[in-house]
């Protein structure tokens, strides 16, 4: 990892689970990365006003509730409304594979469902970082 990165692992939705999104935060910790949990039952708006004020590089949605093909579309919109299109999109959860390219259409880089090795995401997420920042020429 070119640096650490610092990644917002969010909780959309009015739904309680939140093991997952517990999980990942810590798994991404312990693999390097800078990592700002916004607890559960977050909007769009005040996940992507996190995103904002954290300056993050990420964003990692954790979604079980079935309701990601409405909450991930309004997070990517707001995204881009607030000047961040740049911010590299993750979900994670129970998504049926059917889903999956669709959310990919809207511009989310991965999805990663149960039973992914946590460091497997890691190493994804790092990869993916350090060519967004090459990219961007930071
Ligand atoms: C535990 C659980 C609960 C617990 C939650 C405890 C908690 N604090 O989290 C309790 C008992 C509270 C609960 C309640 C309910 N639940 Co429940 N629950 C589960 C269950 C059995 C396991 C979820 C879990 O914790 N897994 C362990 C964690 C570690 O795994 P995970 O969250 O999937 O995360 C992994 C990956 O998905 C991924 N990941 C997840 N998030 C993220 C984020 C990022 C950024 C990344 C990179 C990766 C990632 O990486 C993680 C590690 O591998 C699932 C079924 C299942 N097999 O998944 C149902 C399930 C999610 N529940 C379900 C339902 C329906 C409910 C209830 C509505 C039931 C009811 N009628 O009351 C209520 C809702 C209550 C509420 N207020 O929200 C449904 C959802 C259906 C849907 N999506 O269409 C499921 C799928 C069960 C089912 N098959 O029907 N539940």
């Amino acid at each position: 990892m070119e640096r650490p990165y610092r990644v917002v692992v969010a909780k959309p939705g009015l739904d309680g689970h939140d093991r997952g999104a517990k999980v990942i935060a810590r798994a991404l910790r312990d693999a390097g990365f800078e990592v700002v949990y916004t607890g559960l039952h977050q909007t769009p708006e005040q996940i992507v006003h996190a995103v904002v004020q954290e300056d993050a590089d990420a964003v990692g949605l954790s979604m079980l509730s079935g309701a990601h093909l409405t909450l991930v579309p309004r997070v990517i919109d707001a995204l881009a409304e607030q000047g961040r299109p740049d911010v590299l999109v993750v979900v994670g959860g129970i998504i049926p594979e059917a889903d999956i390219p669709t959310l990919e259409g809207l511009g989310v880089a991965h999805v990663f469902t149960p039973g992914v090795p946590l460091p497997a995401i890691g190493a994804w997420l790092a990869e993916a970082l350090d060519r967004r920042e090459e990219a961007l020429g930071v």
